[in-house]
């Protein structure tokens, strides 16, 4: 009854592309999970496809663990975000399985709703100062409390979070990277101005964000968490690249700004210095990209030992497969900080009918059994995988330099 005996990819590009990954049990249970790494997703879909569901055929399908396990340890190359994604996909269609199996919404199994609802941000954007005011007015209008303010930069031609479509972004715009060019100099005087002019109009009874985008050096960012501070921000985000996670000590020496980082870690020892030494205050890992929930949630406990909350990522690019788990685990997960939520075009939302829901700047997971995401397969295959990779950034003389 609960032998896998049939596991399948479904690659599908309802205005982005997705990769899905759908077991289904013996009984005729299935569960899904989400497989899609921005640019990369083929590389996902073959790991999946060629070195795990051969080895997922015949397994029982309640043993999440130690099928987690086996993929880990048993691919001998631990890590990275290929194989992490690939273990998420598969982590969170057993899960999924399981809570259909209880008859129980996902955040039930995991121990219950801990909150009545998950407070989201949105990602207000424009190409000037102004328009991302205007646009986080029209966020505040929908309700939310939480709004992220990402502005063109006076001289840049295009900088990351700045979006044509606004309540959709997509940075992953061509099939092979379209090159943008980056000043620091430029950026840094910005993002004060856009936060004195956000408080000046939308007042302060609404958290406000911004995302660096891993661009600044430890001490600049140190700068401008400090020329924030006035403003009260909710959190900087990536301010500095954390491969090298010691480099938060400087940015922490410098500012009480609430630093949040880790969209791009895989696995816990990505984050463990930052967690032991509380060099950050959220941890934006999230369920696809981090060996799913069994990872997730061991990354989230040492979270909560060392005060850090959660603050998972919620781009375009995370599919609504994604955003269900992660709403029923943020529901429930006891350190809760905040959930990113870009929304998903129609397109998207047509072809991954769910049970998730917004309302007054809160989403709730609903209440269906599993993850309460489902995939309209016939839809799907109406639109085929298009080649998109994310952009790059070069600094005005040339030099290759962070997106
Ligand atoms: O695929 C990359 C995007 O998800 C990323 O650029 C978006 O930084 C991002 C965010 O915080 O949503
Ligand atoms: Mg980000």
């Amino acid at each position: 009854m609960h032998t896998i005996v049939d596991a399948r990819v479904i690659i599908s590009c309802p205005g982005r592309n997705f990769v899905t990954l759908k077991i289904t049990t013996k009984s005729g249970v299935y569960g899904l999970g989400d497989a899609t790494l921005n640019g990369r997703e083929l590389a996902v879909a073959s790991y999946l496809t060629d070195h795990v569901i051969p080895c997922l055929i015949g397994r029982d399908a309640r043993q999440i663990e130690d099928i987690w396990q086996f993929f880990y340890r048993g691919a001998y190359w631990r890590r990275g975000p290929v194989t992490m994604t690939a273990i998420a996909a598969v982590d969170v269609a057993l899960w999924d399985i399981k809570a259909k199996n209880a008859n129980m919404p996902l955040y039930d199994l995991l121990g219950g709703a801990s909150r009545t609802g998950v407070m989201v941000y949105g990602h207000a954007n424009g190409n000037d100062l102004d328009e991302t005011i205007a646009q986080a007015k029209k966020y505040k209008e929908m309700g939310y409390k939480a709004i992220r303010l990402q502005s063109g930069v006076p001289g840049l031609a295009s900088t990351y979070g700045v979006s044509k479509d606004k309540l959709y972004y997509e940075p992953a715009d061509a099939a092979k990277p379209t090159e943008n060019v980056w000043s620091t100099s430029r950026y840094m005087p910005t993002v004060p101005k856009l936060f004195a002019a956000a408080r000046e109009t939308l007042g302060w009874d609404v958290h406000l964000l911004h995302d660096v985008h891993h661009r600044l050096t430890p001490l600049e960012a140190g700068r401008l968490g400090k020329d924030l501070e006035p403003f009260r921000p909710f959190w900087l985000e990536d301010a500095t690249p954390a491969e090298n996670q010691a480099g938060f000590r400087t940015i922490r020496q410098h500012t009480t700004t609430p630093l949040a980082v880790g969209e791009v870690f895989n696995s816990v020892w990505d984050a463990k210095q930052l967690l032991d030494e509380q060099l950050i205050d959220y941890i934006r890992t999230t369920i696809v990209h981090a060996g799913g929930i069994s990872h997730v949630r061991r990354i989230a406990h040492l979270a909560e030992l060392n005060n850090v909350r959660t603050g998972f990522h919620g781009a375009t690019d995370l599919s609504p497969v994604c955003m269900g788990a992660a709403l029923h685990f943020d529901l429930w997960v006891p350190n809760f900080g905040i959930q990113e939520y870009m929304r998903h075009t129609d397109e998207t939302d047509a072809v991954f009918p769910h049970a998730y829901t917004f309302s007054k700047g809160d989403l709730h997971p609903g209440t269906a059994p599993g993850h309460g995401v489902d995939i309209d397969e016939a839809l799907a295959a109406k639109y085929p995988y298009r080649p998109a990779s994310l952009p790059v950034n070069r600094l005005e003389d040339g030099t290759l330099f962070n997106w």
